[in-house]
């Protein structure tokens, strides 16, 4: 089996890439210039194994000649995915998070019309419609990253029921890892943690405290996506723990993982204050578990694998 991943160089690219090449894929994957950041890769030694294609997915020309060469499998990862760049950012965020799965589905549909496509959709779609969501809740993103991302869902359904394409959506809520980028806020915190205890810095500054998310970890939620494709019809999934958490939360576990109180060290910043919050997200995988889904790892132990790594360079 030969697999294609866009984004191979973010944080879900590599756990996906290990996870397929331990069912024995070839792994190939897409990067936008000739010396891409691979430090992700080189976290699980991967790197050898995959073979690299030159290619932007904002580009159409781009994807067909990467897709043309021929793929059982084809996830795209690949986004401009801080929630909080996109108000500045609305117009190139749109051109990779929209027109990205546009192009890869026109490729798919006039170059390799069997290979199957997954699409990471996201919990950001939902906006504020009340929590639990599931694949039937109501739509309203509040960002524009939001926006561009409901357009690729959409369009992803429209092409499987156009076009006749093996093509899913994932719609996968906060996923985290010892690999998240540093401006999200849980490898924020964790990060901020280890410059504390460090003494490289006293303090850390935060938005808002209050909303909630269902985090789960990037290692099981890559599983799911795979799952999707094995199934007998193509279709949309939820993918979260069904459970939600606070910001303030997570900061008490992963202060307390040190020994230290979070109240005496985190500072608010309105710079760090999104112009449209989404306060609660909390996902219904009813529909992923249906098809044997499971997360491995708690909160708890999400928590911890972080915060373990970022302070002490270990592997929890
Ligand atoms: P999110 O993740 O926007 O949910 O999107 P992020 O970790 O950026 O924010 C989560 C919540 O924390 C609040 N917050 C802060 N966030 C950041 N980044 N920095 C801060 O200082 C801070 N203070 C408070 C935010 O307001 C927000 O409520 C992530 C991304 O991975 C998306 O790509 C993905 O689609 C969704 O998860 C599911």
């Amino acid at each position: 089996m030969r697999a294609l991943i866009t984004g191979i160089t973010g944080q879900d690219g590599p756990y996906l890439a290990k996870f397929l090449i331990s069912k024995g894929y070839e792994v190939h994957g897409v990067v936008r210039s000739h010396s891409p950041t691979l430090k992700n890769l080189d976290f699980f030694h991967i790197r050898p194994q995959i073979t690299l294609h030159l290619g932007d997915v904002s580009s159409g020309p781009d994807m067909l000649r990467v897709v043309e060469q021929g793929f059982d499998e084809i996830y795209n990862l690949a986004a401009q995915s801080f929630v909080g760049s996109s108000w500045d950012q609305a117009t190139s965020t749109t051109h990779i998070n929209a027109l990205g799965p546009l192009n890869l589905l026109e490729a798919i549909r006039r170059a390799s019309p069997r290979t199957k496509f997954y699409q990471a959709s996201t919990s950001e779609m939902f906006g504020n419609s009340p929590a639990p969501q599931g694949e039937e809740t109501p739509m309203l993103p509040r960002s524009p990253y939001g926006v561009a991302k409901l357009y690729g869902h959409h369009i992803t359904r429209n092409y499987r029921e156009s076009h006749n394409l093996f093509a899913c959506s994932g719609i996968l809520f906060n996923h985290e890892s010892p690999l998240r980028g540093p401006q999200f806020v849980t490898r924020k915190i964790t990060l901020g943690i280890a410059d504390i205890i460090g003494g490289r810095a006293k303090t850390l500054a935060l938005g808002n405290l209050d909303a909630r998310r269902d985090w789960g970890y990037a290692g099981d939620y890559v599983r799911a996506m795979w799952m999707m494709l094995q199934q007998p019809r193509a279709d949309d999934y939820v993918v979260a723990t069904g459970e939600s958490h606070t910001i303030r939360d997570f900061l008490f576990h992963a202060f307390d993982r040190v020994g230290l109180r979070w109240e005496d060290h985190i500072t608010r910043d309105p710079r760090f204050v999104r112009p449209a919050e989404v306060h609660w997200l909390e996902g219904d995988p009813t529909k992923i578990r249906d098809i044997g889904w499971e997360p491995e790892v708690t909160f708890r132990q999400l928590v911890n694998k972080m915060v373990d790594w970022d302070c002490y360079g270990r592997r929890s």
